[in-house]
Parts: C-alpha cells; sequence; structure tokens
C-alpha cells in the first residue's frame, strides 16, 4: 500500500483549540499544591516515561485490572457486538493493544467493522494506534478526535452505528459529580443504534485492593513519584525525589484507593516558573490519584443518573471486575 492511500484513511480531528486546554500543567500544579489538602491531577502521569510504568504495571502479578478485564472481552467480545451490531469502535483513550483488537476481530468476523475513532488528548497517542491499526485492518477507515475526553462532543463517526467503550476503569479515576457528567455528555451523543461498553473495577477484600497499588516489585511507587519529575523538568521545580514516598491507601468511606506522596521530613519546595514556594510538614501529603471502586448498585446508580440503560453486566470468574453493556435512554 502506498503512503498516499495509508494516510487517507486516517483523520484526525484537532478540538484542542476550541477549549481551554485540558493540559495547563502551570495552572493545575499552582491551584493543587496551594490547597489543603495538597494535591496534583493524575493525567500528568503519562509522560514517556510514566506510560512505560503503566504498561509494566499492568502485567504486575498485584494488579490484576488490565487480566480480569481482558478475560472478559475475551469471553463476550462477540456477544457485545452481536446485540449491537456496531460498524465502528469509538474508544475513549486510544489503543492499539489487546483489548481494542479483541472487540475489533469480533466486528471483524462478523463482517461488521468500517472504522475505529479514537478519542484521545495525546495526538502522538492516537497516530501511533490508528499507524498500527490500518496496517493490520486494511479495510478499515480511523477517524480520530485530538481533545479532552471528559467534554466528548462531536464524536467520530455520528451517524454510523457505535460501539463506544471506555475500558480500564478509568472512570474511576473521576469522583462521581465528575464521571456523571462524562457519562451523561456521551448519553447525549449516542443514537438507539448505539451501545457503550465501560468498565468497572469492583469493591472487593481490601488487601487485594491495596496490593494492586503497593506491589512488592515497587514500579507503582516510581509510577507516583514520576509526577515529580514531571514538575522538575516542565516547571523547574526541585523535587527531591528521595525526600517522598508513595502511598495507596483504601478511603473506605468514598470506596476509592488514595494514592498520595508523602513528604518524609518538613521541607519547602520552590517552582519558579509559577513563583511558589511550598511548604511541607513532615508526613503530609500530595494525593495524586483517586481510583474509585465500584458495586453494582453503586455502577447502577451512576449509570441511571447519567441516563443510561444497563443492558448486560458481566464479571470475570472470580468477580473482580466488570463491563457495563449500556444504552441511551433505554432505562
Ligand atoms: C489507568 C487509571 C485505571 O486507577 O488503576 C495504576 C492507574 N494507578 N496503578 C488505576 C493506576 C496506579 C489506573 N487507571
Amino acid at each position: 500500500m502506498t503512503e498516499d492511500t495509508t494516510r487517507s484513511r486516517i483523520v484526525l480531528r484537532n478540538t484542542l483549540r476550541e477549549h481551554a486546554s485540558p493540559y495547563d500543567l502551570h495552572a493545575d500544579a499552582r491551584a493543587g499544591l496551594s490547597s489543603t489538602p495538597k494535591t496534583l491531577p493524575s493525567k500528568y502521569f503519562y509522560d514517556a516515561r510514566g506510560s512505560h510504568l503503566f504498561e509494566m504495571i499492568t502485567r504486575l502479578p498485584e494488579y490484576y485490572l488490565t487480566r480480569a478485564e481482558t478475560e472478559i472481552l475475551e469471553r463476550e467480545a462477540g456477544r457485545f457486538v452481536g446485540a449491537v451490531r456496531p460498524r465502528v469502535l469509538v474508544e475513549f483513550g486510544s489503543g492499539a493493544a489487546r483489548k481494542t483488537r479483541i472487540l475489533l476481530d469480533a466486528m471483524l468476523e462478523r463482517g461488521l467493522l468500517e472504522g475505529y475513532g479514537p478519542v484521545d488528548v495525546s495526538a502522538e497517542a492516537s497516530r501511533h494506534a490508528a499507524d498500527a491499526l490500518i496496517r493490520d485492518y486494511p479495510d478499515i477507515r480511523v477517524e480520530g478526535v485530538i481533545g479532552d475526553f471528559e467534554r466528548p462532543r462531536d464524536l467520530p463517526f455520528a451517524g454510523r452505528p457505535r460501539l463506544m467503550a471506555f475500558l480500564g476503569s478509568t472512570i474511576g479515576n473521576l469522583e462521581p459529580v465528575q464521571a456523571t457528567s462524562f457519562l451523561t455528555s456521551v448519553q447525549k451523543e449516542m443514537t438507539g443504534a448505539d451501545g457503550f461498553l465501560v468498565g468497572f473495577d469492583l469493591v472487593k477484600d481490601v488487601d487485594v485492593l491495596e496490593r494492586a497499588y503497593n506491589d512488592e516489585a515497587g514500579v507503582t511507587a516510581k509510577f507516583n513519584l514520576n509526577v515529580l519529575r514531571v514538575l522538575n523538568r516542565d516547571l523547574g521545580a526541585s523535587f527531591d525525589l528521595e525526600a517522598f514516598r508513595h502511598r495507596a491507601v483504601w478511603n473506605a468511606r468514598d470506596a476509592r484507593i488514595e494514592m498520595h506522596l508523602e513528604s518524609m521530613v518538613e521541607q519547602s519546595v520552590r517552582i519558579p516558573s509559577i513563583g511558589l514556594e511550598i511548604a511541607f510538614a513532615a508526613g503530609e501529603t500530595i494525593r495524586t490519584e483517586l481510583s474509585h471502586k465500584y458495586t453494582r448498585e453503586s455502577a447502577n446508580g451512576l449509570l441511571d443518573a447519567s441516563g443510561l440503560g444497563l443492558e448486560s453486566w458481566c464479571t470475570d470468574a472470580s468477580d473482580r471486575f466488570a463491563l457495563a453493556l449500556v444504552r441511551a435512554g433505554t432505562v
């Protein structure tokens, strides 16, 4: 295939300029680090090094999420695709790996597959996924949207029957109020022909949950501390990575794992580019990630509040993770 025919099968539409950038590290760091308690948005974990560390996390023995979700997809993809009969897969957060391909293969086998629509803030990630997929699926078109998936307007392939997918329990990173607003805006874009797969990590034994975020090999600790490298590199901050430690704890009241970086000593850290000098007491933390866990009931409540009707609820054999297939307005 020539470069030209290959290229013409990929269209990436950038909607970022239309909105305030979702990646304003200066503003986000200033707001988060001068608030009480201190916080940083988890999206800044994912520079090249962070993305690589996350890949390693998905292969850790303690981190069951990716394997459990893949198990469900391998078992149920044919049924999901048979029920929706989608012509395209629209995925929030682009992927060219295993999970995306399980769904594409199920569509291809049934002679349905026309296209793939990644919705991602990273143009580079979408381009990478698009290149890999058009090589392996010679008949698909890729129509990507580069934008903030928390504001999913103008989703790809309007008018075609779509299977939307929000996998990996990324929904868990959002507080329930934000999750409802995200799901509601997807719901508003859906027609009766579309189906939507949402991955939920489930509430379970506290030790199992805490171990998944405190692995023996220390990869999650490196992943968490990586955000301080990002601040040092991109904001000229002077965080001493040796003076902070990784902590991940279960918050039962809010049904979530929280990741924190704990200052091991009393110290102050300068971030000249945003004119901040941040004081830390010994033991004080920066909260860097929320990872909400759901039950069938709490997930149903969230979906219901978003105008989405549950069509099927599938868990892995050990009931650790669930994939919900939902429809707009079928409640
Ligand atoms: C990719 C957001 C689903 O919350 O489990 C893994 C990220 N953080 N280990 C999660 C993560 C620590 C992950 N998500």
